[in-house]
């Protein structure tokens, strides 16, 4: 749109409580990209942190990578030509993701036309699991666990690394039998160490899957892990681009393994590259679900509506509210979670309305980006 304008929000938004994993510990921090035109608001998320430690992005990046894309914000003649610019350049999909994302949150609002509806998807109820950090010891471990379990979480997803894993999960399995439990290890893991086999090995005889217990570059320790310990390994650092689904394809076929994929939109490069995703786990067979990066009702309810358009069976997802991460949510009317199902919902643009006081009370800097 001829009258378009863009914004760049970094956001500090206060957490409920730390939440660690194999590489670290999250802070809250956010960037977003806020577009307008007309009555029209689009936004798009990216889940970076101060530091590269989840994937090479961080927050200079992305608002770096985002400033240089200037001239195709203002001057592509449409959606398509601006993604085929942005994708002419390698990496940064956070960056790319949140750019996609506010324009077509902000076209979907003047098209009237909802992103459920143009991805053929459905307002589904989509199933919901709680994703819990390494704790300080097993009792804070297990109350998370039941908390999650009053709200009806689908599956406990629960953070491992070498020294925190057989205990937390044996423990987990012996409180609550029946549960789902995914062990995710953010690539903790050394492949060519035996103790650390032996860990996961014995992890495996707790959990119903390990989540990248290796380093991204190597998908083929996970197939192995996967068929030695007849265990689902889910791959998600691992599978940064669309090619990368079908490589899990075909090592699933050589080592009889069972890798599946956590889609996760930022990681991917947004929604395009997510529905391309889809589209090769449902024709081999491979199992997914959505993941998240703990990012606010915004960057969620582009994940949404990736899982509106799975053909197959979904996983329990990482669709908590944002509000079970941080002090308050983004949304004025945060989607509701019955009986561990999130229902969605297909309303044009971006599908609630942004809370814009509480925006600005944890925003630390605004960069408009001039025409
Ligand atoms: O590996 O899934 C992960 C959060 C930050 C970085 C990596 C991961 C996670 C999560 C969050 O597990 C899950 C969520 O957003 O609900
Ligand atoms: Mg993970």
């Amino acid at each position: 749109p001829e009258d378009v304008s863009y914004e760049l929000v970094i956001a500090k938004i206060p957490i409920k409580r730390a939440f660690r994993t194999s590489f670290g510990e999250f802070y809250g921090v956010r960037v977003f990209l806020i577009s307008r035109s007309g009555d029209c608001i689009g936004a798009g998320e990216a889940p970076v942190d101060p530091y590269p430690l989840y994937s090479g992005e961080f927050v200079e990046s992305v608002v770096e990578f985002t400033k240089k894309m200037k001239e195709h914000l203002f001057m592509s003649q449409n959606v398509k030509e601006l993604l085929s610019k942005l994708n002419s350049y390698r990496g940064n999909q956070m960056a790319k993701t949140m750019i996609e994302y506010s324009i077509l949150t902000l076209l979907s609002c003047l098209n009237n036309k909802s992103l459920v509806e143009a991805v053929g998807g459905r307002p589904y109820k989509l199933p919901v699991q709680e994703s819990i950090g390494i704790t300080e010891d097993l009792d804070e471990l297990i109350s998370c666990a039941e908390e999650a379990l009053n709200w009806g979480a689908r599956r406990l997803k629960v953070k491992i690394k070498p020294g925190w894993d057989v205990e937390p999960l044996k423990a987990l399995r012996h409180e609550f039998p029946g549960v789902q439990l995914l062990a995710d290890a953010n690539g903790a893991y050394d492949p060519v160490r035996e103790s650390h086999r032996e860990q996961l090995s014995d992890v495996a005889a707790y959990a119903d899957a390990i989540e990248q217990p290796y380093p991204p570059g190597d998908l083929v320790s996970s197939a192995k892990l996967s068929s030695e310990e007849g265990i689902e390994v889910v791959l998600d650092e691992s599978v940064d681009t669309p090619r990368r689904a079908l490589e899990v394809a075909m090592l699933n076929e050589e080592f009889g393994s069972l890798l599946s994929i956590n889609v996760k939109p930022p990681r991917l490069g947004g929604l395009t590259a997510s529905l391309q995703v889809l589209d090769i786990a449902v024709d081999h067979n491979i199992p997914v679900f959505i993941g998240g990066l703990l990012e606010t009702v915004i960057g969620r309810s582009l994940n949404m509506v990736v899982a509106s358009a799975v053909k197959g069976p979904l996983e329990p997802s990482d669709f908590s509210p944002d509000q079970q991460f941080y002090e308050r949510s983004l949304a004025k009317d945060p989607f509701d979670i019955k009986c561990g199902f999130v229902e969605l919902r297909d309303s044009p643009g971006l599908m609630f309305d942004i809370d814009w006081d509480y925006l600005e009370s944890v925003t630390v800097e605004k960069i408009p980006l001039e025409r």
